[in-house]
């Protein structure tokens, strides 16, 4: 992949990017890095430009936007950018930048998407007692439901081929909060990708909280049923990639995400219209 973004959404991540911006430097020295941030209060923002490393972009957000249009954003910007690929990944030390070439490899082979796999065999996880019984459960329940023989669906380190993207309706992937990442495994299968995975050790986060509400199990539940119908439907309602437009109130030239009639919700500001 010759021109390759990577991805991390940030919130109140100041005690880990320090180590893992250069990290990522290290092992793809010649990839840009894109970070989105949400209004940190522990000096995110401070430290990742204390680093002085070129080619890092920052992005601010308001608060509350959430993790969801985080990604989406990225996406976007990846598309617009025009970049080869783009490999997402969490900015809280679980995801271990040696495992990006890793994934770039297996795009280079011929996926479109290749997700870090903890429980595909050879993959490993930190989580233990409840938050493990949930993550094992719930990837399980995802892989039975949706009928994809996959082992991974609910972890956000992924690298995805750039020009298979746009043939996805991005307004589709936003959902609240972490459904992002399980509605895009199923868009993305829906839309015949080449999906791969990989093994990967998920490590326990370095520094600071978790950001998962409680009653995300709820949410994953009731996204889960919701994509089980549109899988069902999948035949009727291929074939609606719409593209993204400027948003009047922000001037970001690709975050806006409409219906095409002009009502819609912008990724960077959180405007909506019309
Ligand atoms: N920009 C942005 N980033 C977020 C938001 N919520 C979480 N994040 C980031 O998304 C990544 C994953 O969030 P975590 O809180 O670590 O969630 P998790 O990895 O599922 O949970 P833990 O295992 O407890 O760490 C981290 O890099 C967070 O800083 C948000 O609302 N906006
Ligand atoms: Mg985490």
């Amino acid at each position: 992949m010759a021109r390759v973004l990577v991805f991390l959404a940030t919130r109140n991540e100041a005690g880990n990017v320090t180590s893992l911006l250069p990290a990522i430097r290290e092992r793809v020295p010649d990839a840009d890095v894109l970070v989105v941030d949400d209004e940190s209060n522990d000096g995110t923002v401070d430290a990742i430009r204390s680093l002085g490393l070129p080619r890092v972009t920052v992005i601010q957000r308001r608060a509350g936007l959430g993790l969801g249009t985080a990604h989406v954003f990225a996406l976007l910007h990846a598309m617009h950018h025009d970049y080869d690929a783009i490999v997402t990944m969490d900015a809280d030390l679980s995801h271990d930048p040696a495992d990006i070439p890793v994934l770039l490899a297996a795009l280079d082979a011929g996926a479109d998407l290749c997700v870090g796999s903890r429980y595909m065999a050879g993959g490993t996880c930190d989580y233990v007692g409840w938050r493990r019984f949930l993550s094992v459960a719930g990837n399980a329940a995802y892989r039975r439901v949706l009928g994809l023989p996959l082992h991974e669906f609910t972890t956000s380190l992924r690298a995805f081929r750039v020009s298979r993207l746009r043939s996805l309706d991005v307004g589709r992937l936003i959902s609240n909060g972490y459904s992002f990442f399980t509605t895009t495994m199923a868009e993305a299968a829906m839309h015949g990708f080449a999906i791969a995975e990989v093994p990967i050790h998920f490590h326990k986060r370095g520094y600071g909280v978790s950001k998962i509400p409680p009653f995300e199990i709820f949410r994953a539940m009731r996204n889960l049923v919701r994509l089980r119908r549109r899988m069902r439907d999948a035949a009727a309602v291929l074939g609606d990639a719409k593209s993204c437009m400027p948003c009047a109130a922000c001037d970001v030239p690709y975050s806006f995400v409409g219906d095409g009639a002009g009502s819609g919700v912008c990724v960077s500001c959180g405007a909506r219209g019309p």
